[in-house]
């Protein structure tokens, strides 16, 4: 038996999972234990022309330290040594480190406000056709290239001397030494798409066009396929956590890319979504699609682990369902998820279906006021009290996966029987059925930890513990989690 510690950090909140693998040659499974969780989300901090959004990473370390040293001692009472460890993380939000060493303040949280309007410049200035064909991503307002575009006045950039994304910041900080995962690094904008390598000509146009942003690529480490030995635990890590030298992975350290490899398919033909605070919907590829319909359709490539790429779309996600929890218990009324839930499921179906993925439902706030306007403005009735509100988001989410789901596989090629929901939003029952009516396809919701699966699953096998393709990967995964089925009950709508 072995152990290893995945460091799993969503938007919302931070786990770390002590992953236990057991059994023999082609019947080892993970058993997986929540060693510590902690808060995330943006926090609001007044600046001169506003308010900006920041992650509190302070905080994040943290709890990676005591969640590092819970696992130890977990792992010590079993008997178990920890043989690794990995870090994922949401994608292109990055830390500015100077030469010293030192961090140069908190990163930005990619529903900052100073970000609207800075993409369309840059593509324009850029060319939208060659950059796409390049990089293969799909325009989100945050991706990493326009955040260092939008930061490029700031008082700290001219000190900045290696920009990390938060997984590899971490790594750095455990190690001392400093990767680029390419899987993360595959959502800077920054990335070619087709070679897995930071693209000289896309970073080229960008400084020639923003000369304020020097020299780009000397900010960055080189970048790394996942399952990479990153470095071992410094001696003042070692002596924080009660850890040995314990060696740090780089794994799939985006999220996604780690849950896409907790998706327990047992073949090529699967969909997935891999659910949280955003919905990201989509199928694995071999190469990228840098077609001008899937520009112009605006899927991503983003890059996965064995050289496989997520050729998907972000969807809005249950961001717009926490967001409105939020909204009423500021306003006084607390609802429980599961109240919820259970009034939607009795509120009239598909009565008020809105695009959730109108940029309005992006930045933090009043969602139901904002979903009353979506309704009016499309000439639908206006949800009212929390049943209606909680069905319009639901309906309006899975009618968003329809739709990407039909994009995806048509620009891909890709023929799809199942589609897997993975992530916390795999427990929400209703949104499941949903899916599965409207997309006409079972869905197969769990685990609810894929991407903590799927993290433990490349650092046991690049320390030799697990052995075999990403398929291989799978099988361990599939015979750890009890993932449950929903057929679809209606006729895919139109
Ligand atoms: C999901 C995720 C998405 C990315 C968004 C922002 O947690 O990583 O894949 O688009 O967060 O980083």
């Amino acid at each position: 038996m072995s152990g290893f510690v995945a460091v799993d950090l969503g938007a919302t909140s931070g786990r770390v999972m002590l992953g236990v693998v057991t059994g023999g040659a082609g019947d080892e499974r993970v058993e997986l234990t929540e060693v510590g969780r902690f808060t995330n989300g943006p926090v609001e901090v007044p600046e001169a022309h506003g308010t900006a959004l920041h992650w509190d990473l302070l905080h994040l370390w943290r709890g990676a330290l005591d969640g590092l040293r819970a696992a130890g001692d977990l792992a010590r009472q079993r008997g178990v040594p920890v043989a690794a460890i990995g870090i994922d993380s949401w994608a292109v939000d990055y830390a500015s480190v100077a030469a010293d060493g030192s961090l140069l303040g908190n990163p930005r949280h990619h529903r900052d406000p100073r970000l609207t309007g800075v993409a369309d410049d840059v593509l324009d200035r850029l060319g939208h056709s060659e950059h796409y064909g390049v990089n293969g991503l799909q325009t989100l307002p945050f991706n990493t290239e326009f955040q260092l575009v939008a930061g490029r006045h700031d008082a700290t950039w001219p000190l900045v001397d290696s920009i990390r994304l938060i997984p590899d910041l971490l790594g750095s900080w455990l190690t001392g030494v400093t990767v680029a995962e390419v899987t993360n690094a595959s959502t800077t904008g920054l990335l070619d798409a087709t070679t897995r390598r930071w693209s000289d000509p896309v970073i080229e146009a960008l400084q020639a066009e923003y000369p304020e942003l020097g020299d780009l690529r000397a900010r960055l480490a080189d970048p790394v396929e996942p399952g990479t030995v990153v470095g071992h635990l410094t001696g003042t890590v070692q002596a924080a956590t009660g850890l040995g030298a314990v060696p740090v992975v780089a794994v799939g350290s985006h999220d996604t890319a780690s849950a896409v490899v907790g998706v327990p398919a047992e073949d090529e033909r699967f969909a997935y979504v891999s659910s949280g605070t955003w919905s990201l919907v989509g199928v694995e590829l071999d190469a990228p699609v840098l077609t001008e319909e899937s520009r112009l359709a605006n899927v991503t490539n983003e890059l996965g682990v064995d050289g496989t790429v997520r050729y998907l779309k972000n969807v809005m996600g249950l961001w717009v369902l926490s967001e409105t929890l939020r909204t009423w218990r500021e306003a006084g009324t607390e609802v429980a998820l599961a109240d919820a839930l259970a009034a939607a499921a009795e509120a009239e179906p598909g009565r008020t279906v809105v695009d959730v993925d109108a940029p309005e439902f992006l930045q933090p706030g009043d969602m139901p006021a904002r979903l009353a306007d979506a309704a009016r403005a499309s000439g639908q009735p206006v949800p009212d009290g929390v049943g209606p509100v909680v069905r319009c988001i639901l309906d309006s989410l899975a009618d968003a996966y329809r739709r990407v789901l039909a994009e995806v596989t048509h620009l891909s090629g890709r023929e799809v029987d199942v589609l897997h929901v993975v992530g916390g939003g795999s427990q929400n029952e209703l949104l499941c059925r949903l899916t599965a009516d409207v997309t006409g396809l079972p869905v197969v919701a769990g685990p609810v930890e894929g991407a903590a699966l799927g993290n433990v699953v490349v650092q046991a096998r690049a320390v030799g513990v697990l052995a075999g393709d990403l398929p291989a990967l799978r099988g361990v995964v599939r015979r750890s989690a009890r993932p449950v089925r929903y057929e679809p009950q209606t006729a895919p709508a139109g």
